[in-house]
């Protein structure tokens, strides 16, 4: 891409809003950790790792995914890690994150709940002051767990609210999608919603596009993480245009999951021309080959993108943050 209109969409104001902070894990600090903390990996090197950045679908990169988080035993590691991220996309023009992390995957470790949100709100905290990027966190539930774990998760979690209160604002839920809809946690979203959190939720990213229905009828969320699927219902496509439902979309997890074959092929743009507030997002960037900046580049490049599509992603990117930043604004 020519160095002008690169310059151009790192100008341009964006914010992530589908960003797993245990997806940001480099290899050289995955490394690092390991070291510190005394864990073992089954990798002889950051090289040797890199290398098993090979997925066939979503489980396979699952399984990576939480052998790389198992290294994260200490508040210290949560706020390196949490650091290393805010600094990285301060270079890339993101001006706001809403960060999703997955308590379940170090609680199940003993990592005690209140040493993940310490960590992390801590560097969230000090990012604003130092690079001016205004964050805050979603709680996400893992999927192939129980809805009752989820249910405990969250009473583990709730004492910690008010300490918390400026960062913690969502509610999410990921994990392996298929076998796992929207109905398992009905009951817990809806507690979730009188607590007057924001909801949020994958669905549709391999999981069908009943799951994206199910997720705004039964868990009554306010965004859709991935819903690229969505394509396959036309009367769901017409309804998340009239309600203006934001999709989350990440175009390099899509391509390294095989969600989609090639980037061209992706339907990003054609879901933004039927009128959908469609975003771009990194998902898990350390394993997918891009921070956010890339993911504009990539899709720019292999859809022939022009710059008012650019600006309208950016926008939506910005309109789509949880209410209460955008009547901030
Ligand atoms: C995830 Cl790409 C993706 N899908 C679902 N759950 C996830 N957790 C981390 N990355
Ligand atoms: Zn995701």
């Amino acid at each position: 891409m020519n160095p002008d209109r690169l310059t151009f969409i790192r100008k341009l104001p964006k914010a992530e809003l589908h960003v797993h902070i245990e997806g940001t894990l480099e290899p050289d600090l995955i490394f690092r950790l390991a070291q510190r903390n005394g864990v073992m990996l089954p990798y002889a090197d950051v090289d040797a790792l890199r290398a098993a950045y090979q997925f066939t679908n979503l489980q396979s990169f699952l399984d990576l995914y939480y052998a790389g988080a198992a290294v994260l035993m200490t508040e210290q590691d949560f706020y390196d890690m949490t650091m290393a991220y805010l600094r990285r996309i301060a270079q890339d023009g993101v001006v706001h994150t809403e960060i999703m992390f997955d308590p379940q995957t170090h609680t199940e470790r003993g990592v005690p709940i209140a040493d993940v949100f310490a960590g992390i709100a801590r560097a969230v905290r000090e990012g604003r002051e130092k690079w001016g990027i205004t964050s805050c966190l979603i709680m996400s539930f893992l999927r192939h767990l129980s809805e009752q774990a989820a249910f405990d998760t969250l009473e583990q979690a709730l004492p910690l609210r008010d300490q918390y209160a400026d960062v913690w604002l969502g509610i999410g839920l990921d994990s392996g999608e298929q076998g796992n809809p929207p109905e398992k946690f009905e009951r817990v979203y809806a507690r979730c919603r009188e607590l007057g959190f924001y909801l949020v939720a994958h669905a549709g990213e391999e999981g069908p596009a009943d799951y994206v229905s199910a997720a705004l009828d039964k868990l009554n969320v306010i965004r859709i993480d991935h819903g690229v699927r969505s394509e396959e219902d036309p009367a769901l496509v017409a309804r998340l245009a009239d309600r203006r439902i934001p999709l989350t979309v990440c175009p390099l997890s899509n391509l390294k999951l095989k969600v989609v074959n090639d980037m061209s092929e992706h339907n990003l743009k054609r879901l933004l021309d039927q009128g959908l507030c469609v975003t771009i997002n990194s998902d898990d960037p350390a394993y997918f080959g891009g921070y956010l900046l890339d993911n504009y580049v990539a899709v720019a490049k292999a859809l022939n993108l022009d710059d008012a599509d650019l600006v309208k992603l950016a926008r939506n990117s910005m309109d789509a943050r949880f209410p209460v930043f955008v009547s901030q604004a």
